[in-house]
Parts: structure tokens; sequence; C-alpha cells
């Protein structure tokens, strides 16, 4: 067997941020730079002989590269088998379930979520356990102190392997496994959700969908699940294909990004029903005729409906949502008597949550939704939960929301995000606002007073592990919050992110535009970190 130790010197700067290493495309073609961090993956599992992995991306432009490489540095590093999408795809839900189903020792995914993609774009590295869900920081830190110093790679010579057909390959003695990359979540997908129900509910004739894949990996799986599972119409799935550029568009599942389906969707005869996905499948966007569901919102409206669906019919044993995402959630767990956690940023969080069953649903204000069926969040599960709600109360997603806002109130909410902004006065603003925290309680903005200021840290309940600097967050005697974050994730400059919330008990108000509400909210965010004095920008480069 023809194995090589390539002698390689450490790059300084591969620490994965909120989920994986993300770079510029042209940054991951550095010489070894993805060879190094595979290695330094590697190295910190342990013993790989006769285990399997799990390996597909969303197949942005360097994923047939970048597969080829793992799959060589794997044989050299004596992985028993590694299961490949077929092409090399998978979405991120699909790697987690896979995971799960064929209880490999792990995978990884090759994707920068919703980042635009192309040779002047962005790619991505992370890896997920065995459990199905992102390493935790333990795992995650151990790479990159091995990045660090790491001075060879292993790699045999081999010929590259057709993806193409599925079927078992061999690979300098690894089995490389081509699987169908819909297969298992589809039948997954078909487990959780009453399908015959939501079948009744298209052949009615009178309701209609649109799922827009954005050109990303989840076309595909719309398609088979959607149209030819379900019976939607045949042209249900807008933008299906894959394409290594996303056809040149930012797959973000939102307003302003997920142009195709706003333009349906906020027309005359616009359709009951609408959602996205983002580029590795695991966001999701909520959408009625002419109404949007927030992300917080939608949470809060699934775990209320749960009952409804036979994958949840036993009821929840309780929620998790990140500190950012608002608290209409928490009002659900608190009338349904279950617990409600609160965590940092990042999927990686919920794992030991959902490993020891203490929640089933997990959420985040990023378009992220998910549950105890697999380890990340998951976009189609979600546009499915939705499905099958409204496939039992034959409601307008606007009624739903409505109904729901009256029996528990409306969470206002917006994030406005500053993007590219310079690190360092990024840095300095979140010092500044830090160095404030001890003076701010008890102070009062007009009617708001400060309650709690704090930068938020976290100690999971299950290991004990501490997370510090999660956020600045100023809480207000009325339920309002303003959290300041950076971004994690980025792979140019700084994005300063600062999420708005208000409760408006009385459904009188609950008609109020997002921003109007929190107009006052928002003045006091600007206020205290003096964001458009510092940045220069008169507003957020994105609200969501
Ligand atoms: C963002 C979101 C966070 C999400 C993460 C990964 O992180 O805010 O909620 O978990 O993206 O999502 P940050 O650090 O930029 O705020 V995805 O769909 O990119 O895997
Ligand atoms: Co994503």
């Amino acid at each position: 067997m023809n194995i090589h130790t390539v002698s390689t010197t450490p790059y300084s700067d591969q620490r994965p941020g909120t989920s994986g290493l993300r770079k510029k495309v042209k940054h991951f073609q550095q010489p070894h730079y993805l060879e190094n961090f595979v290695q330094s993956l590697f190295d910190c599992l342990g013993e790989l002989t006769g285990k399997t992995l799990v390996l597909g991306g969303d197949g942005r432009y360097y994923n047939p590269e970048a597969i080829q490489i793992i799959l060589k540095m794997a044989a050299a590093n004596k992985v028993g088998r590694v299961l490949v999408g077929r092409e090399g795809l998978f979405s991120t839900p699909a790697v987690s379930c896979v995971i799960r189903r064929y209880k490999a020792l792990g995978g990884i995914i090759l994707s920068a979520s919703h980042n635009p993609a192309g040779p002047e774009g962005d790619f991505g590295i992370k890896y997920n356990i065995s459990n199905g869900g992102p390493a935790p920081e333990s795992v995650t830190d151990a790479i990159y102190a091995r990045s660090k110093e790491i001075d060879r790679y292993l790699m045999v010579e081999a010929e590259d392997i057709p993806l193409d057909s599925l079927g078992i390959r061999n690979l300098a003695g690894m089995a490389v496994e081509i699987v169908n990359p819909l297969a298992d979540y589809a039948e997954l997908m078909e487990e959780l959700f009453d399908f015959p129900r939501i079948k009744t509910l298209f052949d009615t004739g009178v309701f209609h969908m649109h799922f827009d894949a954005m050109h990303a990996v989840t076309g595909p799986y719309a398609k088979e699940i959607l149209e030819h599972r379900l019976g939607a119409d045949p042209d249900t799935v807008l933008n299906s294909e894959p394409l290594p550029d996303f056809g040149g568009g930012h797959p973000d599942p939102n307003l302003v990004y997920a142009k195709s389906l706003v333009a349906k969707m906020y027309r005359g005869n616009a359709p009951s029903f609408g959602a996205a996905s983002d580029g590795d499948g695991d966001r999701n966007m909520i959408l009625g005729k002419r109404f949007f569901v927030t992300p917080s919102d939608s949470l809060a409206i699934l775990a209320a409906n749960a009952h409804h669906i036979p994958g949840y019919r036993l009821g929840l044993a309780g929620i998790a949502r990140s500190m950012p995402t608002s608290r209409a959630a928490d009002r659900v767990a608190e009338a349904l008597g279950i617990e409600c956690f609160e965590t940092p940023t990042g999927w990686k969080f919920f794992g030991n949550l959902l490993d020891a069953g203490k929640v089933t649903l997990c959420g985040e204000e990023s378009f992220g939704t998910g549950s105890d069926h697999l380890r990340e969040k998951d976009g189609l599960w979600a546009a499915l939960f939705w499905l099958n709600i409204l496939a039992v109360r034959r409601q307008s997603v606007e009624a739903i929301v409505r109904e729901h806002w009256a029996n528990c109130g409306r969470n206002f909410y917006s994030r406005h995000d500053y993007e590219d902004l310079p690190a360092d006065l990024s840095q300095q603003l979140m010092e500044d606002l830090r160095k404030q925290l001890p003076t701010l309680k008890g102070k009062r903005f007009g009617q708001r007073e400060v309650i709690l200021a704090d930068d938020f840290s976290y100690t999971d309940p299950i290991d004990h592990s501490l997370t510090t600097g999660q956020g600045i967050r100023l809480c207000f005697e009325d339920d309002a919050r303003i959290i300041y974050r950076l971004s994690g994730t980025g792979t140019e400059g700084a994005t300063l992110r600062v999420y708005l919330e208000t409760f408006e008990p009385d459904p009188a108000r609950h008609d109020l535009d997002t921003q109007v509400a929190l107009a006052s909210l928002i003045q006091i965010a600007d206020h205290v970190a003096q964001i458009q004095q510092r940045t220069g920008r008169a507003q957020p480069s994105v609200i969501t």
C-alpha cells in the first residue's frame, strides 16, 4: 500500500468557530491547508482502525476536490469504512441521521452553510461526533491545539474514486460506500410525520405550497419528500438544482435572500404555505400567505402543537433555545409544565441536553429548529412539522400564529446585523460594553429599568463544562431584552449582532410592525453601545 507521510508546517488560524472552520475557498486551497486540518482531526479521534465515518457536503465549489483528499487521508489513517453521499452530497441533517443510523464514529461535513460559494466564495469543514451532533468545544479545542503543532499528514496515492454510482469501492484497503443521500433521511421523516394526512391536504386541491431550495443541497430532498412522496405539485420546489455557486445567490432563508419564494408568497394569489432552507439544509424559514413567522415564534408554535404530530405525540421532555432566541418558547414550556433551557449560540450546545433526554425540541433565532430525531437543526423537518400541523388544524399559518399570540402574548423580535466591520473596532465596542456592565444594572432608559446586565456564560448541566463570553445581555423590568454578540461564522471582517425583544400581552397591539414596536428599544441599544457613532453606519446591513 502506498501511504505517504507528507511533511507540513502549521497554520495558526484553524480554530473552528460557531459551526466548524470557515474560510474563503482560496484560503482552503493554500498548500496543505485542508490536509493540516483533516490530519489534526484524525489525530484527535483515537483509534480509527475498523471505524466508520460519514462524509459529504452541500455541493459548493471545491466540494468534489475536498472529498477526494479526505478519502485518501482517511484510508492512510486506517479508517475502516467511509459512507459518502452520492456525488459527495449530503445535507447537514442527513449526515446527522446517517451517523446515528449506522452507529458511525462521526462525520465530516463540507459546508459554509448559507455563505455564498464559488471560487471567490466560502468553504468550510466541520466534524460531528457519534451522537450525530456538532463536536463540542472540548473536541474542537483539541483539534485547534493539534493544528498548531502538526508537522506531517498521511495520504495514500491512488486514483480518485468515482462518486456517481451507488456501491462499495476499495481505496487502499478502506471501504468507500457510496450511498443514496436521501434514503435514510426520507425514511426518518416518514416515521415522524403523518404522511397520509399531509397527502390528503395536498389532495384537496386548494392547498398549495412552495419550498425554496435556493440552488443548494435540499433541492433533491424536498423534491423526493414533498413532490414524490407527499404528492405536492411538480413545481413546488423552487431552485431545486444544487449548483456549485448556488446560482450566484446567498442561500440564507430569510426575507432578504429568499427572493423567489418571497415574490410568490407576497403576491395576490399566494399559496397557503412557503418554506426555504439554506446551503447545507439545516436552516428554515416559514411563511404563510403574505405572512412571516419569526424563527423564535416558530419554535414556540411547534412546541405548543407537538401533540398533533405522531413523532411527538407522547409529549415533550423539555425545550432548549439559544440565549438570544426570543422567550416565546419559555411561555409554552411554562404552560406545558416542562423545563426550558437557555444555551449559548450554536447547535453544539444542545447535544448533551438531547442525549440526556432533557429536551425534545430546540431552536435558534437564526432560522434553526430541530428535535431529538437528530443532533442538528433541520430545515426540511421544520417545514414538514408545519405541514403536519396545517393538515391537522386546517387553519391558515397566520391564523395559527395569531391564535398563539392571543393565548401566550407576542414577543416582538428582531436581529440587527452590522456586517463587515473592522475587527478591532467591533472588539473594542464589545470590550467597552463589558466595562459598562457594573454600572448598567438599575439604570433607567425612559420607561425601562435594567434588571440584569451581564456577559452570558453557561455551565452545561450534564458535563458541567463552562463556556464564557457568549454575549452581552441587558434585561429590562418589562421583559424587554437587548443582546450584543459578535458572529463566529464570518470569513471577512466582523459582524455585530444586536438582538432585540419586547413582550406584548395585549392582543390589540399584536398588529404593530415589529420595527415600530421595537423602536424605543432600538434607540436604547444604540445609545448604550454607541453603534452609529462608532461604526459610522446609519442602519444595520441586514435586519431579520
Ligand atoms: C450563526 C447563528 C447561529 C448558528 C450558526 C450556524 O452563528 O447566529 O445561531 O448556530 O450561525 O448556523 P454566528 O456565530 O455567526 O452568530 V449554520 O446554518 O451556518 O450551520
Ligand atoms: Co446551515
